[in-house]
């Protein structure tokens, strides 16, 4: 049994001060100040002048995912590890069937991977790579036996993930049915590779020309056609992830504003770095920021914009995107041929910092901090009440976080398996001060205290978020 005390407890209807007893793996109850039990033969965390949140929730994650040619640098182990260092106690990381694979054969794959390895709880959803009459059917299976609730389909990356647009349309009738939540990245590929094949034509290679050649422009007609296909498949319930772009909000704005059931995220890279002063970094160090949908102009309001969508809920959830690769030997395979960058940021660590910043600047109140880095993921994918919330019967997965330290992020300080920090000296004013995985202590006192297996494989229900 534990009693956290003294602190000011966080959820998505606000601030608190109460005193919360923990027992064996749940939270067991939340008392006034002062009023749950005298102190005896249990450990009291103190948390006074700290804010007590929560465990985030990292709805989307790759860790040792596949792609140009190598592996994401991440593991289950050393990627969950960074994620509770960060204040992250669960991960939903994508499972996948690559295109004439077998979807359980994808899933098994991934158990493989990551079971026995998780330092955090875990769960997964399934990218379909091939949407055909058995992958179909496997979607029916995974939602009714194996607790995997969420599809991605990808409208990009042709001969790689890509999916057309009928295959989409089954695959979302296909979740209208089963209850499913569709997943989308949105990015019009096979436009994107004309681009792309163009300029390379023209000589331009360096890092930045990965931005150049996915206009926003094909962010949004791509989220609209998914919006308008999820319609024709009766209002089928969808998820645009890592949304960037300013025009691809105004399409799930509109949608939300009719009632659909249409949802998205974005993730920190869009709210604060950009396509100039990032992706534009002199020779090729712009290659730290590759990743698909791309930084975006600092010329344009596309950061604003992602602010205010987070304050009105068109976007309603923070996700890291998190796809880490080193500079070394695998960014290194795109010199001379930005096409040949592997696509990613790692993030996972940072997400419940740099979104803690927006509070300070005042971009977020407290509450909305919570619920987009924790609340909202687990209502949206099926893992709420138990993850997302500190109330009775929840998982006790808390941080305590401090508001008046400063965390500085940079390669010598995190522990992502990465050379090279895409955050390298961002300063935060907040530090995550403890963390707690089902009922253990597993951050405290800048130590870790955490191991490799106490994760363990959650089943996801379907989303409760729906309109
Ligand atoms: N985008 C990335 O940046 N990396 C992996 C896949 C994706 O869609
Ligand atoms: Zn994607
Ligand atoms: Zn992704």
């Amino acid at each position: 049994m534990i009693l956290i005390k003294g602190g000011t407890v966080i959820g998505p209807t606000g601030a608190t001060p109460a005193d919360v007893l923990v027992v064996g793996e749940q939270v067991s109850a939340i008392f006034s100040p002062g009023q749950g039990p005298a102190e005896g033969d249990f450990e009291t965390i103190d948390a006074t002048g700290k804010y007590v949140i929560p465990g985030a929730v990292d709805a989307h994650t790759h860790m040792e995912l596949p792609f140009g040619g190598t592996f994401a640098s991440d593991t289950f182990d050393t990627g969950t590890r960074a994620a509770a260092w960060g204040g992250t106690t669960t991960i939903i990381d994508f499972a996948v069937q690559r295109t004439g694979e077998v979807v359980q054969d994808g899933l098994a794959a991934w158990h493989g991977k990551a079971m026995g390895n998780c330092h955090i709880d875990y769960a997964f959803h399934m990218i379909l790579g091939g949407v055909d009459d058995e992958s179909l059917k496997a979607m029916d299976t995974l939602v009714t036996d194996e607790g995997i609730t969420s599809f991605k389909l990808f409208m990009a990356y042709p001969g790689v993930f890509y999916s057309d647009d009928g295959q989409i349309l089954r695959a979302m009738q296909k979740a209208r049915d089963n209850g499913a939540m569709i997943m989308m990245h949105a990015e019009n590929g096979p436009a994107i590779d004309v681009l792309v094949k163009q300029a390379l034509e023209r000589g331009e290679t360096d890092p930045i020309h990965h931005g150049l050649t996915r206009p926003e422009a094909l962010e949004a007609e791509a989220t609209s056609r998914a919006i308008w296909l999820a319609g024709v498949a009766a209002d089928c319930p969808l998820y645009i992830v890592h949304l960037s772009a300013s025009k691809a909000l105004e399409q799930v704005a509109a949608a939300r504003d009719l009632g659909r059931n249409v949802f998205a995220e974005t993730c920190p890279q869009y709210l604060y770095l950009t396509l100039e002063d990032q992706l534009g970094a002199p020779g090729f160090e712009g290659a730290k920021w590759v990743c698909s949908t791309p930084l975006r102009s600092k010329h344009e309001t596309h950061r604003a914009d992602l602010w205010q969508g987070l304050r009105t809920n068109d976007l309603s959830v923070v996700s890291t995107d998190h796809c880490p690769f080193c500079f070394k030997d695998q960014k290194e395979l795109g010199i001379g041929d930005f096409s040949k960058i592997p696509n990613g940021i790692g993030s996972v660590e940072h997400r419940v910092d740099l979104l803690y910043q927006g509070v300070v600047d005042g971009k977020l109140s407290l509450a909305r901090w919570v619920e987009t880095i924790a609340t909202t993921p687990a209502r949206m994918f099926g893992l709420f009440p138990r993850k997302g919330i500190i109330a009775p019967g929840s998982d006790a997965d808390i941080v305590l976080y401090d508001p008046a330290a400063r965390t500085r992020i940079g390669v010598e300080t995190h522990h992502m398996n990465m050379d090279h920090s895409a955050w390298e000296g961002y300063e935060i004013a907040g530090k995550v001060d403890t963390v707690m995985s089902r009922g253990r202590v597993i951050v405290k006192d800048g130590a870790y205290h955490g191991g490799k297996g106490h994760g363990q494989f959650v089943r996801r229900g379907l989303s409760d978020y729906l309109i």
